[in-house]
């Protein structure tokens, strides 16, 4: 494939220093091309280019703002076979996980923001003869920094709201899932977008995220990731007094009440821990189950996820892939290896060389899906984030200790809990120290809700009102009666 190029000005181009880096297909091993290694001029580069974009950008109607993004999400609706083939290719997910999250939500989020925009007012506080005004202008240059394993979901998550609210971006995605983020870059470019609103930067997370982090015209950073990163951003963003949105990692808990209908919720509960192998920010990797069903639980969860196809991610038929890279797949061994020496036992799955994947590259990162159970809920395997298709299962005996074990980790991103009386859920779920709580049901989305996590999967929510708030500056004019 023809090598990558950032986005800079409306226009493709290589890094000044000319040095590229390998995007590799984790399901073959294979390159499948290549993208600049951008540097600090890049960053600056395309910052001058946002900047130079932002008067004419920020003085575009709301109504013309909105007219963008319905073009850019049917030009990407056009494009979803290719958008969901490219996005499969580079991450290694199922074909079809590709068509129907990344691909379809990319347009949806365009889609989304636009609608909602048409819906957005300025309140007005009158009182003692004074009529308060709120207005909304843009923060400016945006920083939108994401990760490898919800491409361009995530990056046009930012893009939508931070274009919405007349922002201008420089845009850095992971240099391991580089494709779509382009794709989207030449979407822009197909439809005559304005040059300079939107600029897209390759490279490694210190040599270009931190730069644009660092760059002192860049006023928002947007950024996801895991938490040592987002730390790291955090430091340098902060006493700059930078406007930070930051979603960050988690180690989610299934919750599994003694009343729970098991028949009707399995593929839930298979789908809430093994999406995208696990590699979901909202995933559920510990799964807490009511003594009094423990044992048929655990039966019939093993049975439905060794049904699960793992395999080569182009086929319709499989509906688990590859994970993120080779590397990624020695760090989800290690933990597993981890959980043996804490005392887990594996039920099913396990390393690479003890449960392969057939009919698939040897050079490909594939693990089969790995349920453990006998581990404290302390324990490290237990309450660090693996971020990979690995699940602990653990027992409590009454809502209390189920709670307790569920806020026992310093995450707190999302949850679910699973039972035959909603109130009762929703009633537990409010005591789960968490951004977001499903209820017998998971990863089912209201793009006008809040989200984002407390502790350390991050600070601030996107979503809704809350990103169009995060990608705007407020200002209150007080008018008095003279
Ligand atoms: O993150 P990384 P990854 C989390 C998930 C997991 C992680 C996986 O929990 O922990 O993301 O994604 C750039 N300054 N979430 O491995 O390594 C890097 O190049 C600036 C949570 O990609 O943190 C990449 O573009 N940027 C989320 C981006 O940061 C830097 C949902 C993320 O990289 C940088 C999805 C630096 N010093 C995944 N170093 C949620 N909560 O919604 C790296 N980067």
């Amino acid at each position: 494939m023809e090598p990558l190029l950032n986005f800079i000005d409306g226009t493709f181009v290589p890094a000044e220093g000319g040095e590229t880096l390998n995007t590799v297909n984790p399901a073959t091993g294979e390159v499948i091309t290549t993208l600049p290694r951008s540097k600090a001029s890049d960053v600056n580069a395309a910052t001058r280019a946002a900047l130079n974009a932002a008067p004419a950008w920020s003085a575009t109607t709301m109504d013309e703002r909105i007219r963008w993004l319905d073009t850019i999400a049917q030009a990407l609706e056009d494009d979803a076979e290719t958008v969901a083939r490219l996005e499969s290719m580079d991450t290694g997910k199922p074909i079809g996980l590709a068509r129907n999250v990344d691909a379809a939500r990319s347009v949806a989020n365009f889609r989304f923001f636009a609608s909602h925009g048409r819906q957005h007012t300025e309140p007005t506080f009158a009182d003692h003869g004074a009529v308060n005004h709120v207005h909304r202008s843009p923060v400016g240059c945006v920083g939108l920094i994401t990760p490898w394993n919800l491409p361009l979901y995530l990056l046009t998550w930012k893009v939508a709201p931070a274009l919405l609210m007349g922002n201008t971006i420089v845009a850095k995605p992971s240099e391991l899932t580089p494709m779509t983020a382009n794709h989207l870059a030449s979407v822009m470019q197909r439809i005559g977008f304005p040059k300079g609103v939107f600029n897209l930067v390759h490279g490694l997370g210190p040599e270009v995220g931190q730069a644009i982090v660092e760059h002192p015209e860049i006023r928002g950073i947007s950024f996801t990731g895991g938490t040592s990163t987002g730390r790291i951003v955090a430091a340098s963003a902060a006493p700059m007094f930078k406007k930070m949105s930051l979603e960050l990692g988690g180690k989610n808990a299934t919750v599994v009440l003694e009343d729970a209908p098991l028949d009707d919720i399995m593929d839930g509960l298979v789908r809430a821990s093994f999406t995208n192998s696990g590699q979901v920010c909202l995933c559920g990797s510990r799964i807490l189950v009511h003594a009094s069903l423990y044992e048929t639980f655990k039966h019939r969860f093993i049975r439905a996820v060794e049904h699960l196809i793992v395999g080569d991610p182009s086929l319709e038929s499989t509906t688990m892939g590859s994970v993120i890279s080779k590397a990624h797949q020695e760090k989800v061994e290690s933990y597993i290896r981890l959980a043996r020496e804490e005392g887990g036992r594996i039920l099913t799955g396990g390393v690479a060389n003890e449960a392969p994947v057939e009919h698939v590259s040897p050079e490909g990162a594939f693990l089969r899906p790995t349920v453990i159970e006998g581990l404290s809920h302390t324990s490290r395997t237990a309450t660090e984030e693996i971020f990979g298709p690995v699940v602990t299962l653990h027992v409590f005996h009454d809502d209390d200790e189920a709670v307790m074990m569920a806020n026992a980790t310093e995450y707190g991103l999302a949850g679910s809990v699973w039972c035959n009386d909603g109130e009762r859920g929703h009633a537990l779920a409010q005591r789960l120290d968490t951004g977001i709580v499903w209820v017998n049901t998971w990863l089912n989305r209201d793009l006008r809700t809040p989200f984002g996590g407390v502790k350390q999967s991050g600070v601030g929510r996107e979503g809704g009102a809350w990103s169009l708030n995060f990608f705007s500056e407020v200002t209150n004019i007080c008018v008095q009666d003279p």
